[in-house]
């Protein structure tokens, strides 16, 4: 294991210098999810596919700027689930973008995640790793390598409110349940970037993101194997929940194909006992 984390090292370090030097314009194709892919996703992916060819514990790769399972090594162990560069379209906008790792073993599922990292690319480049019965740890890139900073902790409420998706496409109580923390003191802080939105709130130890299902995402917008699985296990690993908007852990997920979504909420003690009051979920 330690050699996919000395990897994903070296992968944020040649992705933080593409970010800072590469053209940003659009390719001329599509993902996996039918989104325009800047040649900065590309490259990203890139970067992360030839790195890992190398690991012999990497059975296989899954982007989610590819469709379908790469395979890399038969005799490998694990698969890495990978989201190159998330938020890439905020960077032609200066703001922070994150790279996501699912690492997992036997089927794609929530269950046989093993463990998750992800990368911020940001003022300064930090990366988070989380691996079972261990709290996610924080390391900060100084001097061309990444120092361990510490362990990452959340309390049981906080005061930042992170709500995702077109307001106007909110079911009413989703939206009541977004302004009843406004109303509570709560502060915005949404950027549109996934990685540093949950990093926020994990540095800041409590609040809630929430990426709800909309009229126009029936199914949320953020990729289960991906996105939202390798951020649940970081999340409960901190001592926070992470749920969908039935009350099911997120950690059991059980994804049909490698690019399905799902409604997600990530969170400390307070809000998602909020949510789930304001949802009607079973507790
Ligand atoms: P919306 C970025 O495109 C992304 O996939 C995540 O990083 C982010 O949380 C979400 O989409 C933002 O979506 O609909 O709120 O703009």
């Amino acid at each position: 294991m330690n050699t996919i984390f000395e990897t994903i090292k070296s992968v944020a370090f040649e992705i933080d210098n593409a970010i800072k030097t590469s053209d940003l314009g659009y390719s001329d194709s599509e993902n996996s999810s039918g989104e325009d892919q800047l040649k900065l996703d590309v490259q990203s992916d890139i970067i992360i596919e030839k790195a890992f060819a190398s690991v012999a514990v990497v059975k296989n790769l899954v982007s989610e700027e590819k469709e379908g399972v790469l395979e890399l090594n038969e005799a490998g162990k694990y698969t890495i689930c990978y989201d190159p560069l998330d938020g890439s379209s905020l960077v032609d906008v200066n703001l922070s973008v994150g790279s996501i790792f699912g690492i997992y073993e036997g089927e794609l599922q929530g269950s046989n995640l093993v463990a998750s990292a992800y990368v911020v690319y940001g003022p300064r480049v930090e990366l988070v790793i989380a691996e079972q019965n261990k709290k996610p740890m924080l390391y900060r890139a100084i001097g061309g390598e990444f120092k361990e900073i510490g362990s990452i902790t959340l309390g049981k409420k906080g005061k930042l409110n992170a709500p995702g998706g077109t307001q106007q496409n909110w079911a009413p109580h989703h939206k009541k349940f977004v302004d009843a923390l406004f109303m509570d003191g709560y502060r915005l802080r949404y950027s549109g970037g996934m990685v540093p939105d949950l990093h926020q709130i994990l540095l800041k130890g409590g609040g809630i993101f929430s990426y709800p299902a909309t009229s126009d995402k029936p199914n949320g917008k953020l990729r289960q194997l991906f996105e939202v699985i390798p951020f649940a296990f970081i999340y409960e690993q901190a001592g926070g929940h992470a749920i969908n908007d039935e009350g099911i852990r997120l950690m059991d997920l059980l994804p049909k194909h490698p690019h399905d979504t799902s409604p997600c909420f990530f969170g400390t003690d307070y809000e998602i006992i909020a949510l789930k009051a304001m949802y009607r979920m079973k507790f």
